[in-house]
């Protein structure tokens, strides 16, 4: 682990924890640490000793979204497409469990980023602003994307328009994160968590997520045909001969160790 890089990376458990490291900024969010975070999510999604990856930052706030003062007068449209959508595409196509564990503030594109994991696991007193119209911005990376298929289109434009804070108690009843945990514990029990997934059948999961995610912009149709297509690719793995070995020998089924043939 580095101290001084922006994102810090350490595996331990078949769980890789990608950390933001900008506290002092409210782990606002610049090139290097955007270029930064998708390079490590990458290297992660590439590596088979990495079954789930926990994205979470240092200090009081999970990301403040955009650093304000790297903004200039460069052109939105290219600085998205260069940095925050590649991120947020890459969290989604990644072929394992992301889960988002914010520890405290997200706001405008940490407000998104918070929102793109597969599971999003809360401290007690994170919050969610989706802040961007604080300076008169449109949504990006992603909430436009996120958050009305959560909330639906009115709630998602109040919280837009009025930049109002959703708390954790908030956010867990809107569906916006998974699980709340107190403070103190937050990095234990996000572990736990963690490890708890590293234990599932890790290629069964990366086609669930596929099904999933292309569930979300398919006709009834396509989705069964498309779950159709990859039952038989989940069938054919030895995850699934190990799942009903182990039902029918009534024993608890070892997914992190591929038997010998
Ligand atoms: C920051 C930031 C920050 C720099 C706190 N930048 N320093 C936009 C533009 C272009 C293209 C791409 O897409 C986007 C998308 C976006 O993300 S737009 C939204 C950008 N983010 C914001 O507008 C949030 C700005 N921050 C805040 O409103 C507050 O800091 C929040 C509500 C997050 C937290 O408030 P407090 O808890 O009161 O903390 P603070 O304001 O005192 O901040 C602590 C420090 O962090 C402070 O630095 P300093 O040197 O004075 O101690 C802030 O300047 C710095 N910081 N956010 N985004």
């Amino acid at each position: 682990m580095t101290e001084q890089s922006v994102v810090l990376a350490e595996t331990r458990a078949g769980v890789c924890t990608l950390t933001l490291n900008r506290p002092d900024k409210l782990n606002a969010a610049n090139n290097e640490l955007i270029l930064g975070l998708t390079e490590q999510l990458r290297q992660a999604g590439a590596d088979d000793s990495v079954r789930v990856v926990v994205l979470t930052a240092a200090g009081r706030a999970f990301c403040a979204g955009q650093d304000l003062s790297e903004v200039g007068s460069g052109n939105m449209t290219e600085h998205l497409q260069q940095t925050y959508n590649p991120l947020i595409q890459t969290i989604r196509s990644l072929g394992k469990p992301v889960i988002t564990a914010v520890n405290g503030i997200a706001a405008g594109a940490g407000a998104s980023l918070a929102l793109s994991g597969d599971i999003r696991l809360w401290a007690a007193s994170a919050s969610l602003v989706e802040i961007f119209s604080n300076i008169a911005l449109v949504p990006d990376s992603g909430s436009s994307w996120f958050l009305p298929r959560l909330v639906g289109y009115h709630r998602a434009f109040e919280l837009m328009a009025l930049a109002e804070k959703v708390t954790a108690p908030e956010a867990e009843r809107l569906g916006l994160c998974e699980h709340v945990y107190p403070d103190e514990t937050f990095q234990a029990d996000v572990q736990a968590y963690a490890e708890r997934l590293a234990a599932r059948p890790a290629h069964a999961l990366k086609l669930t997520k596929e099904v999933l995610n292309a569930a979300a912009t398919a006709s009834l149709a396509e989705a069964l045909e498309h779950e159709a297509q990859l039952q038989q690719v989940a069938g054919g793995h030895w995850e699934h001969r190990e799942g009903v070995n182990a039902f029918r020998e009534k024993r608890a089924a070892d997914f992190l160790n591929k038997p010998q043939d």
